[in-house]
Order: structure tokens, then C-alpha cells, then sequence
């Protein structure tokens, strides 16, 4: 895809960027960055091979005005492109070493990742020494890039992951602000709502992670006051996925957890959607609108409106 960089001039709503704290960008960053490292034959250069490492974020187009945010709050570097030629996802990436130095580094090493996510970072960043000293144009070097290329992201096994983040279990901590910024990413709130046979509102925010970041996941379950167990995800076929899920039902939770939570540090994505119809149905619950057929109607009537206009494309 040539010529595929978008530019501010792409986007409909550049002066009013979504904005965040660094701590919610490390939490958005745990649910969908990518720390890649790529080794590739090129018979021209030195050893014949090249190494390549880039920080990428790809998200569905609707949220694109969110990489414009993060790009802004990394200084401007990276680049801002369609993420597949069907033109559903744009994706943000960083590949200058001295980029990833001084702009990415600094965010992750201020407020370190809390997913099995910080294993694949560390090996990045080893990569990253590793260029810095040219120790790359070295057959060593370059031995040392080939064997984590292999493992990073996906090459590794799912005991390796789950003793990774055993080791890291005592420096997971919960915070708003990174909470909010991972359900951005990897949580879906949904509102379900009818009338007949009986008047019926279901609430309920599910938080999924692949099942080896399972003490992360437990952790998010205490912090919220949940009682009910982490379940594995089934797809739409009913089938159990590797996904495990935190699922919150409780009112109470949602009212004085997850709404505060979410409101104090407001999602950057198109999720922000859903989540403004999941909190207005909260507060008109919380008033007592629901208990009337008349206010249960218009309740009604305001979550398919919602349905109807929500996730707009925001490329021009
Ligand atoms: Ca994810």
C-alpha cells in the first residue's frame, strides 16, 4: 500500500482530539500494542539480513482520531496508516530506533506494563540495546535478535507466558486510570433491553484476556469487588476460546466502580460510545426512570436511537 500515510487533514475532528494520562496509555498499551521484531533476508546489506523493530497500535477506523491522540503525546513521530487493504483498521507506528528511545521507552519505564505484554516489551527493548550498539552488524548480535524474533509475541508457549507473569505478580497493581485505559481496548459493555414478554434491562461489562494473563485478570476481579468466578469466552458458534473474561453484573459495581472509573478517565476510542449509552442507562436506572412503563419505554427508546447512530467513520 502505497501512499497509505493518513495525515491530520484525513480526520474530521483534529481539534478535538480525545485526551489521557500516561498511566491510561500504558493500560490502552497492555490491551493493543504490538512490540514488534522482525529479522528479513536482504542479500544487499551487511550479513544479508535486516532487523527491523516497530511499536504499533492498530485499532478499526472509528477510532482513528485515538492514534492521532497517541501520536501527539509521543511528539508527533511514527506514522498513522490504513491497517489492511479493506481499509477497516488504521494502525500507528514507531521503527526509528531514536523514536522508540526517546518517545516510547520513557512511558514504559515511568509506568511499566502489568500483562504478560511486559515480557515481549523486555525483549524489544533488549533488541533496541542491542541496534543502539551496532552489535546487530555482528554475526553474535544478530544471533541473539534471531532467537527473540522467534519467541516474541506469539512463538512463545503458554507456560512460558504464565510463568512470566507469575514473576511479575507482586508488581501488578490496579489503578483507575490504567484500568480504564485497558477496558478501552479489551473490555465490551453491553445493554440489552426488552419489553415483552416482560420488561427486562441487563447490564453487563465484560473484561477479557487470553487466559495465561489469568492472575491479571484476578486481580481486576478483586479491585472491582466482583464475587463471581473469571469464565472462558465462547465465540459465536458457542465454542470455548483461550479468552478468559471478568464479567461485572452487579448494579452496585457498575454504578460505583465501573462508571466513575470510566467517566474520570474517558476512553480515547469509539468504545467511548457504548460506554456513554451503558452510563446514561446507569444514571436513569439510579433514578428510578426504569420502575415506570412510560420511563422504561423511553429507556428503551434511547439505547436503539444509540444503536442507530453510534461508531461513526471518522475519516473524512
Ligand atoms: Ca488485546
Amino acid at each position: 500500500m502505497k501512499n497509505s500515510n493518513l495525515t491530520p487533514a484525513d480526520i474530521t475532528d483534529i481539534d478535538n482530539l480525545p485526551s489521557f494520562t500516561p498511566e491510561q496509555l500504558v493500560g490502552f498499551c497492555d490491551a493493543e500494542s504490538c512490540f514488534y521484531v522482525g529479522v528479513s533476508s536482504r542479500p544487499k546489506s551487511h550479513l544479508g539480513f535486516q532487523v527491523r523493530i516497530q511499536f504499533i497500535i492498530r485499532l478499526g477506523v472509528d477510532s482513528v482520531s485515538a492514534l492521532f491522540a497517541i501520536q501527539k503525546y509521543f511528539g508527533g513521530v511514527g506514522t498513522i496508516s490504513w491497517g489492511n487493504s479493506a481499509k477497516t483498521a488504521v494502525q500507528f507506528s514507531i521503527n526509528s530506533t531514536k523514536d522508540i528511545r526517546n518517545k516510547v521507552i520513557p512511558l514504559f519505564e515511568l509506568f511499566p506494563l502489568i500483562s504478560s505484554k511486559r515480557q515481549n516489551y523486555e525483549d524489544f527493548l533488549r533488541v533496541l540495546v542491542i541496534m543502539e550498539s551496532k552489535a546487530h552488524l555482528t554475526s553474535k548480535g544478530l544471533d541473539v535478535i534471531r532467537n527473540i524474533a522467534k519467541v516474541i509475541n506469539t512463538g512463545r508457549s503458554h507456560q512460558d507466558k504464565v510463568s512470566y507473569i507469575e514473576s511479575i505478580a507482586n508488581s501488578i497493581v490496579i489503578t483507575p486510570a490504567w484500568l480504564s485505559g485497558f477496558m478501552d481496548g479489551d473490555s465490551n459493555f453491553r445493554v440489552f433491553v426488552q419489553t415483552s414478554p416482560r420488561r427486562r434491562c441487563d447490564l453487563r461489562v465484560a473484561i477479557g484476556q487470553n487466559s495465561h494473563d489469568i492472575i491479571l485478570l484476578e486481580k481486576i476481579r478483586q479491585y472491582l469487588g466482583l464475587t463471581n468466578k473469571i469464565v472462558p469466552n465462547t465465540n459465536y458458534k458457542g465454542t470455548i476460546t483461550n479468552v478468559l473474561q471478568v464479567i461485572v453484573y452487579p448494579f452496585k459495581i457498575h454504578q460505583t466502580k465501573i462508571v466513575p472509573i470510566c467517566k474520570t478517565f474517558s476512553f480515547i476510542t469509539s468504545k467511548s460510545q457504548d460506554f456513554e449509552t451503558y452510563a446514561t442507562v446507569i444514571e436513569r436506572i439510579a433514578q428510578g426512570q426504569h420502575l415506570t412503563t412510560e420511563g422504561f419505554n423511553q429507556i428503551v427508546e434511547f439505547v436503539l436511537q444509540r444503536r442507530k447512530t453510534s461508531n461513526k467513520n471518522k475519516i473524512v
